[in-house]
């Protein structure tokens, strides 16, 4: 495993390291200190060809101009809270409205904004980058002076493990996940509609029209939310299901992950493939519906539907999920495999 690590820039005064991994088994990737943003993952497809396979910028300056949230971590809560308030032990806490009257991951200021510190823990075949952050008492809005840490584990076989850890010292929310958009065409050649997903999965969230979930769970059976055998992203897009329409063309619900076997992304041309393994109970599977198209993208311009996230986390809207308890420690691990067929 070879490791650079650099100064990517200067923001408020604080330096921002970036590093850079590769690994012996063909993968790189890129990530920096602010957002705990993957800027970059360079993998080679099945002719020979390393491309990168997310979106993501090459300057500080294009994430503070232009970044849907591209590669970071989301947090303190990812998704959204309805009315951007919530309620513990009788304390009505209030949150900034970033999505009409709702919170949208963690407020403006949340995490993904953050320059976290960093440390490096090396071996033959891993690297460690841990991130840091103490998020104080009452930031964005939320109780608790939370310390919190994510450990982005890349090794030799092109795995990416992220470890989240947080310990509160009042009873807060706390839901995080990792924001990448993925596009397996290799340096975004083609859109993510002709990718196959693998979701175990029986039920998703049904969405209102704020994209809040309503509180039903439905069933996906029979329906072109069916993931469980695989299918092109294209046929959920082409359907014309009120769900579908109403999130923009395309998928932004959260999926209850009921079955122990991997998400799976494929690309039949290039013959990548993504697998994720996560201790989450949900994944949101959001198919960039709302890609500005007013900025390209190491060259490419910008669309819709050109990546997709696969943000594994606490089922959005159920509230008693994101609870965390007094000195609770919140412990969550999701594991990326990059491959080939
Ligand atoms: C839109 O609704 C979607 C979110 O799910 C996504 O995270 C964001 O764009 C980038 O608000």
């Amino acid at each position: 495993m070879e490791f650079i690590e650099t100064i990517l820039g200067t923001l408020d005064g604080k330096e921002v390291k970036a590093y850079n991994l590769k690994s012996a088994g063909g993968a790189e990737l890129t990530c920096m200190e602010y957002g705990c943003i993957i800027t970059k993952i360079n993998l080679p497809d099945r002719y020979g060809n390393t491309e990168n396979i997310v979106l993501g910028f090459d300057t500080l300056e294009e994430y503070l101009n232009h970044s849907p949230y591209f590669g970071c971590v989301v947090g303190r809560s990812a998704g959204r809270i309805k009315n951007a308030a919530f309620e513990i032990e009788g304390v009505t806490y209030k949150l900034s409205k970033n999505d009409g009257e709702n919170n949208l991951h963690g407020g403006p200021n949340g995490f993904h904004q953050v320059i976290w510190d960093s440390a490096v823990e090396k071996t033959d075949s891993e690297v460690k980058i841990i991130f840091s952050y103490l998020s104080p008492n009452g930031e964005e809005g939320f109780p608790g002076n939370l310390d919190v840490s994510v450990i982005y584990a890349f090794n030799d076989q092109n795995e990416l493990l992220i470890t989240y850890k947080a310990v509160s010292d009042q009873k807060t929310i706390v839901n995080l996940t990792n924001h990448s958009y993925f596009n397996l065409s290799g340096n975004l050649k083609r859109t993510i509609l002709e990718h196959e997903l693998t979701l175990p999965s029986d039920r998703f969230l049904e969405l209102d029209d704020a994209l809040l979930p309503t509180g039903r769970m439905i069933p996906v059976e029979g329906t072109v939310f069916d993931f469980q055998k695989g299918r092109r992203i294209s046929e959920g897009i082409e359907s014309g299901d009120p769900q579908t329409i109403m999130v923009g063309g395309g998928f932004d619900h959260p999926f209850l992950l009921n079955q122990k076997r991997p998400i799976c992304l494929f690309d039949h041309e290039s013959g990548r493939k993504l697998e994720i393994e996560t201790e989450e109970p949900a994944v949101v599977f959001y198919s960039g519906n709302m890609l500005p198209d007013d900025f390209s993208i190491r060259g490419v311009q910008s669309q819709k539907h050109l990546g997709l996230c696969l943000e594994t986390q606490k089922p959005p809207g159920m509230m008693d999920a994101l609870f965390l308890e007094k000195n609770q420690v919140y412990l969550s691990k999701t594991k990326y495999r990059f491959a080939l067929v």
